[in-house]
């Protein structure tokens, strides 16, 4: 405790200060400890937002809780991607939505789709999303493995198809076409 003379002992009030100055260095950290991604549903004639996602640290890895709006109800590939863009690009001269995201995110170059759980497969690997008969989505999922460092600068993309969580039958999981994203800044 700090009592309250010492607040006016010119000889405190030095450390008074590096204690403040501390306490505002670290609110800006704490703040990290959760973030909201905006949602949008990715069209050819524009985006429209479809809600968030709320991810949060836990003991265990980071939870991905949604509250999205609008999707096809079922499971669906949900990944972390790697650049901070949800824009469409062109693709042997198709214009293909969502592509600027980039791919799963692999900070390790594993090149390998796979359980959110495991070591040498993409770290953006999440559990798929479960979207209801009305098109929402509350279901959280956890991803083990990420930190919130991780979500600096990417994407959080949903497919139109579920996740096998392998390359096999079909590359990355089979999820196929990108329906939905959100910018995580
Ligand atoms: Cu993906
Ligand atoms: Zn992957």
């Amino acid at each position: 405790m700090i009592r309250k003379t010492e607040l006016f002992n010119p000889l405190v009030g030095k450390s008074m200060k590096k204690l403040l100055l501390a306490t505002t260095l670290l609110l800006p950290l704490s703040a990290f400890a959760q973030k909201t991604i905006n949602m949008e549903l990715l069209g050819k004639d524009g985006n429209k937002s479809i809600g968030q996602v709320k991810v949060s640290k836990s003991k265990f890895g980071l939870v991905f809780t949604p509250d999205l709006k609008m999707l096809p109800p079922g499971v669906h590939g949900f990944h972390v991607h790697t650049n901070p863009s949800c824009a469409p690009k062109d693709k042997k001269g198709k214009s293909v939505l969502g592509l600027s995201a980039g791919g799963h995110y692999d900070p390790e170059k594993t090149g390998k789709h796979g359980f959110p759980w495991t070591d040498s497969n993409h770290k953006g690997d999440l559990p798929a999303l479960f979207v209801q008969q009305d098109g929402t989505a509350t279901t959280p999922v956890l991803a083990p493995r990420l930190t919130m460092k991780d979500l600096d600068s990417r994407s959080l993309m949903v497919h139109m198809h579920g996740d096998n969580h392998s390359d096999m039958p079909k590359k990355l999981g089979g999820g196929g076409p990108r329906i939905a994203c959100g910018v995580s800044k």
